[in-house]
């Protein structure tokens, strides 16, 4: 963790815009020439940082990436304090939603054009959804031998609820030519560089995932704006892919007739061998897939790990299992590292592609320490594994069972 970057010279260098970012809060009134707010200038917890909550962990600052624990991930709708930043390079400053247009084009579009804010707002239907996202990263921290890159644990997922217009409205609208395949976006952001002829990253998704209910062009979360580092004013959601694939600060779309080739979105990047590999094996790019939809997965969000109890009190637990596309079907616990399980009480998602909560009532037959493990299974009957999957060089898909640590007094 990189704690102790240079914060007054950062803050110094940065606009008002970014520092407005960082506090999570416009600044009212004038800044005295030179003066530094003083949040900003203590040694402060990161978590003053965007508004975010104290505990939240910053793992880079530059470019910023903050991941949650799984203790604050335990509401049904995450809270903009509580949603992981992971950023690829500088978060564009000086956002000004009036004059932010949206522009189609590509081969494969049947036009240009360019969408104000505005005429999006109004032209289109708007829809709200609950939609995880999460890193393909996530749990890279826990791959043998180590990859590369932000070191997540497990707080780079996150259940908000998104407001804003299908993405396959609005291309309906401009027009599809028959061999698109791809849609590939562009954002406002800054290459690390500052290099304004690089993007520090240019993703994008199949025609089919674009053509998606789910699929939005957002340009609000959780009733309000979308905060800036999340992508204000407008960013692509597209649920159940890597988060790498919801676009954020989005002014261009381009309608592909080939897989979209924009920063990182070329294997190695955001992709798997397409055939296991041993740990430590060195994967040419042609023997790599890009990742699509990501695997079943699941959070005990209550208790936090290290709970004390009492004995013969029961505990219950709860958390959220999510599954990329597809359904969960079952969330089993166990009590003693794995030997045997018992099911879980599960709900419903509200709607596709949203989390859904389980809960359980445990008791434990004895004094000491014990491990609440979780597991769930999709719709295709698939598993989480136990211990960390198939091991890759950039260490994704990491959706090893979640664990919490009980001791029984
Ligand atoms: N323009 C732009 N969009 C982006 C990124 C970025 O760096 N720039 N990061 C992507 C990645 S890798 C992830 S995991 C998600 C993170 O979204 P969040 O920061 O809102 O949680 O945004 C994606 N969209
Ligand atoms: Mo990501």
């Amino acid at each position: 963790m990189k704690k102790s970057f240079n914060r007054r010279k950062f803050i110094k260098n940065a606009g008002l815009g970014s520092m407005a970012a960082l506090l999570g809060a416009e600044i009212v009134y004038a800044l005295p020439e030179g003066y530094l707010p003083l949040a900003l200038q203590q040694n402060q917890d990161p978590g003053i940082l965007f508004g975010k909550h104290e505990e939240m962990r910053v793992l880079n600052d530059l470019p910023w990436n903050i991941e949650a624990q799984a203790h604050l991930l335990d509401d049904s709708v995450t809270p903009a304090n509580k949603m992981f930043i992971r950023n690829n390079g500088l978060i564009p400053e000086d956002i000004n939603p009036d004059t932010w247009t949206l522009t189609i084009r590509g081969e494969s579009a049947a036009q240009e054009k360019t969408y104000s804010l505005e005429t999006l707002k109004s032209q289109f239907p708007t829809y709200s959804y609950q939609l995880v996202l999460e890193c393909g990263g996530n749990g890279r921290s826990e791959f043998f031998p180590p990859a590369k890159g932000n070191q997540w644990t497990i707080g780079a997922v996150s259940c908000a609820k998104w407001t804003g217009i299908r993405l396959g409205d609005l291309l309906r609208d401009v027009g599809v030519n028959d061999d698109a395949v791809y849609i590939g976006y562009y954002g406002a952001d800054t290459h690390l560089s500052r290099d304004p002829g690089k993007n520090p990253i240019s993703r994008g998704i199949p025609l089919n995932k674009a053509m998606e209910d789910q699929t939005l062009l957002a340009f609000a979360m959780n009733g309000e704006d979308i905060p800036i580092a999340h992508g204000h004013p407008l960013r692509l959601i597209a649920s159940g892919f890597p988060a790498s694939a919801s676009g954020k600060w989005i002014h261009t779309l381009s309608i592909r007739n080939k897989i979209h080739d924009g920063e990182k979105m070329a294997p190695p990047s955001y992709s798997v061998p397409c055939e296991p590999v041993e740990p430590g094996a060195e994967v040419p790019n042609e023997a790599m897939c890009i990742i699509e939809n990501m695997p079943v997965k699941s959070l005990i969000t209550y208790p936090k790990s290290g709970a004390l109890l009492r004995h013969r009190q029961s505990l219950s637990i709860r958390g959220h299992a999510w599954a990329g596309a597809k359904k969960v079907q079952t969330v089993d616990y166990s009590i003693d590292f794995g030997a045997t399980w018992k099911s879980c009480r599960l709900q419903d998602p509200v709607n596709p592609f949203a989390w859904q909560r389980f809960d359980a009532e445990i008791s434990f037959p004895e004094k000491g320490y014990y491990e609440v493990w979780a597991k769930a299974t999709d719709s295709d009957g698939i598993s989480q594994p136990m211990l960390t999957p198939g091991w890759n060089p950039k260490g994704y898909l990491n959706n090893a069972c979640h664990r919490i640590a009980i001791k029984i007094s």
